[in-house]
């Protein structure tokens, strides 16, 4: 029989993974909170770090022109004019954009935090106190618990690390210039509507440096699409009431494809001289044709687990020299969360450990690897371009591009093609030779 918990016999696996660029509803800044918590035993981050800068003449001047933006954008002049008159940048939210722990650090430490031994534990706590409740939310979303349990740990430490920057200076900044224009105009723009729909007040919008808020870190445009009031007390409280927390998480991984009673991945095991070209977002394959192809479940068969037919893509999130993960629709749900491959891996295997199974992955990392840091990656960007391979924009993202055209490259040079960018991948293509694994 597959169907049913993947964990609850113990026998489950997990997991999943690759690398993608930024921007879910999390918008990739939960993990970092959680982080927070790890390190500071739980307590309250602060958005105390935030340094007061005297208002830039430049940031002024944007700051009129998308005055009046808001106001074409339903927004009322008073409005706009109290909550921004006064306003000044926190340029701290630059440094944070850039060391998003889900990107930049190597995908074995972050999973070492993300999956740590107190998360697990505070999270069969949680889980055993909260029961009852995510048992009602998890029949009426169809979304498991033990994710949405998952979630929360990740994303505040269950409600333990929320973040404490004022949201609308955050956006605002990241609205004014950067990497994030984009995503700050129309976070900004949807938290001014909250304030406007008397969901809540300026004071209340507190949250990470990239305004995500609450117990599971919804920005604003998320907030407006997908928030609940569960509980029916005419609030949609995301930062207080569990009921509205745990349903509203749940109600936005149910919009996003999330279906209950089926795995978030599963662990494999390659066969030898295995093409890892079939590593890719393009491949998906019933579980039984996986099977067919020599993969096999790295704790155990699969088929007779899980429906034969399930799709499911594999990643390989440190190459051939790491674990392996058969990924299905769950996982694309989690990823609209965050677009990290080590979240989404993050949040499927805490969930798994909540429910009872294992914390860790069967096969090893291979830990004598380091990360590459932010310019390491933009130089093999650079590199490729230059050898005749398309990576797309040298911005320092190993995302679907930076991949294949990395895998091109490894093609000629005769190593597996795994698409894995390792310090020694980026030292021999620099130097047009092939890496010693
Ligand atoms: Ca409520």
């Amino acid at each position: 029989m597959w169907g049913r918990k993947r964990l609850s016999t113990g026998l489950i696996v997990c997991l999943a993974l690759t690398g993608a660029p930024l921007t879910g509803i999390g918008a990739g800044i939960g993990a970092t909170n959680a982080q927070a918590a790890e390190t500071q035993g739980g307590t309250t981050q602060g958005g105390a770090a935030q340094t007061p800068v005297a208002v830039d003449p430049d940031f002024a001047a944007w700051l009129k022109g998308f005055k009046l933006d808001a106001v074409a954008a339903g927004i009322s002049t008073s409005l706009v004019n109290e909550v921004f008159d006064g306003l000044t940048i926190n340029t701290r939210v630059y440094e944070l954009n850039d060391n998003q722990p889900e990107f930049s650090r190597a995908i074995w430490d972050y999973l070492d935090s993300a999956v740590s031994t107190r998360r697990v534990d505070n999270g069969r706590g949680n889980f055993a106190k909260n029961r009852a409740l995510l048992s009602r939310i998890e029949n009426e979303y169809g979304v498991d618990a033990d994710i949405i349990v998952a979630i929360w740990g990740l994303e505040s430490a269950y409600g333990a690390v929320m973040g404490d920057h004022d949201a609308i200076r955050a956006l605002a900044t990241l609205a004014w210039k950067g990497r994030r224009t984009s995503y700050g105009r129309s976070q900004l723009i949807g938290a001014l509507k909250i304030i406007q729909n008397g969901y809540a007040t300026r004071s209340q919008l507190r949250g990470s440096w990239a305004g995500a808020m609450g117990q599971t870190q919804f920005i604003p445009t998320t907030y407006l699409t997908h928030a609940v009031d569960a509980d029916g007390d005419g609030r949609r409280d995301i930062w207080t009431n569990l009921n509205d927390v745990f349903a509203s998480t749940a109600n936005y991984l149910s919009a996003s494809g999330y279906r209950l009673d089926t795995p978030w991945g599963i662990e494999v095991t390659l066969p030898s001289d295995f093409d890892f070209d079939l590593a890719s977002p393009k491949t998906r394959r019933a579980l039984a044709e996986w099977a067919a192809s020599g993969l096999t479940g790295a704790r155990g068969d699969f088929i007779g687990k899980h429906d034969p037919n399930l799709r499911a893509r594999l990643i390989v999130p440190a190459g051939a020299r790491g674990p392996a993960f058969l990924v299905f629709a769950n996982f694309e749900a989690i990823l609209k969360y965050n677009r990290s491959t080590a979240y989404a891996l993050a949040v499927g295997m805490l969930s798994d450990a909540v429910a009872g199974g294992p914390a860790t992955t069967a096969g090893s990392w291979p830990r004598a690897d380091r990360a590459l840091s932010l310019s390491e990656r933009k130089s093999l960007q650079v590199a490729l371009a230059q050898q005749g391979y398309n990576p797309g924009p040298a911005d320092g993202v190993i995302g679907a591009n930076t991949k294949r055209a990395l895998k091109a490259w490894q093609r000629s040079v005769g190593v597996p093609a795994d698409g894995y960018a390792s310090a020694a991948t980026l030292n021999a293509l620099v130097n047009d030779k092939a890496p010693r694994q």
